[in-house]
């Protein structure tokens, strides 16, 4: 968690530098639901996700510094430098890409799942969604035949109370999300992230059955991102109490009061925190000084070669 919260940290500073081009959206807040999904994944599960993607990518394992020179636009970055921010993809480390259109990757996900039914490999892909995905028809088919065929597949709603600016009492007629899980015979749960073993816990309970008895569902997350939808959002529509309130939640902050009660003094903490300090340093030391992509390579990958 620490990790990631760092890096984006360290992310938001390059982008204000000028440093990386497009949007950025960051994580901060969030990070216990990657880190639970990673820590959950067996080899060949597979994340798909929206273009909040960069703390899964650090969560499975993905090195900084190539996640770093990615947001750059540079050659070494996670892939080569053309995905950017919202396209990190690292299929080794069971990351299935990062979508930037609201909703389109369900049927992706849905896809996936459908590959594991169909050739037995016992894999489970989990589908990450903002709440406001869950108006878009993308979704609904996705579900829909995530249920009819009974795939192994959980659907997790990081319900982080804002589409861009809109809150969801603007965008959906009931709160709960997860009342929409009965009509396609997905089970469901839905809890606030604030304590990063429950989180795992309850996010295990539904992969465990997503794996061993095909049984998809649909799980619903309350999380908080502290900073705005993307860098270019400075997030006034949010009162000084509803950020303090859930920065009181914060699933960070919680584990590191456990280690605390645990027995860690202040002097390790600090040493851990330094050790993450210096990795983004070195990423973006690496970031800067890697060269930018061949301008031919942006051809490449665009369609399927050596079929
Ligand atoms: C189909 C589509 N419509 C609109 C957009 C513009 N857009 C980008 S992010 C976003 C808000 C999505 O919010 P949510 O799904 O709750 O995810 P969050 O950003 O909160 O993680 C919108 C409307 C888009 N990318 N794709």
């Amino acid at each position: 968690m620490l990790r990631i919260r760092r890096f984006e940290e360290a992310a938001a500073r390059s982008y204000t530098q000028g440093k990386i081009s497009g949007f950025l959206h960051l994580y901060i807040g969030q990070e216990a639901i990657a880190v639970a999904t990673a820590d959950l994944m067996k080899p060949g599960d597979r994340v798909v996700t929206t273009y909040r993607d960069h703390g899964f990518a650090i969560a499975l394992g993905c090195e900084p510094g190539a996640c770093m020179a990615e947001l750059y636009g540079k050659a070494t970055g996670l892939v080569g430098g053309v995905g950017g921010s919202m396209h990190f993809f690292a299929r080794d480390k069971g990351l299935w890409g990062g979508y930037a259109i609201v909703g389109s990757h369900v049927p992706v996900a849905a896809g996936h799942a459908f590959a594991s039914k169909y050739t037995g490999d016992g894999a489970v892909t989990i589908c990450f969604l903002g709440e406001g995905a869950m108006h878009i028809g993308a979704t609904a088919e996705g579900m829909n035949l995530a249920g009819l065929w009974k795939l192994p597949i959980v659907f997790v709603i990081e319900n982080n109370l804002y589409a861009m600016g809109t809150p969801l009492s603007r965008q959906s007629p009931v709160d709960d999300l997860t009342t929409r899980a009965p009509g396609w015979a997905l089970a469901s749960d839905r809890f606030v992230v604030q304590d990063i073993h429950e989180t795992r816990e309850r996010l295990g309970a539904a992969i465990e059955a997503a794996r061993t008895q095909h049984r998809p569902a649909l799980l619903e997350l309350l999380t908080y991102r502290f900073r705005g939808h993307s860098m270019s959002d400075p997030g006034k529509y949010r009162t000084k109490e509803e950020v303090e309130q859930w920065r009181s939640r914060d699933p960070l902050q919680r584990l590191e009061a456990q280690l605390r009660d645990g027995g860690l003094d202040e002097d390790a903490l600090t040493a851990i925190d330094d050790g993450v300090v210096a990795e983004m340093d070195a990423a973006i030391e690496f970031a800067d000084g890697s060269p930018l992509p061949d301008p031919e390579h942006r051809f490449r990958h665009n369609l399927v070669e050596d079929v």
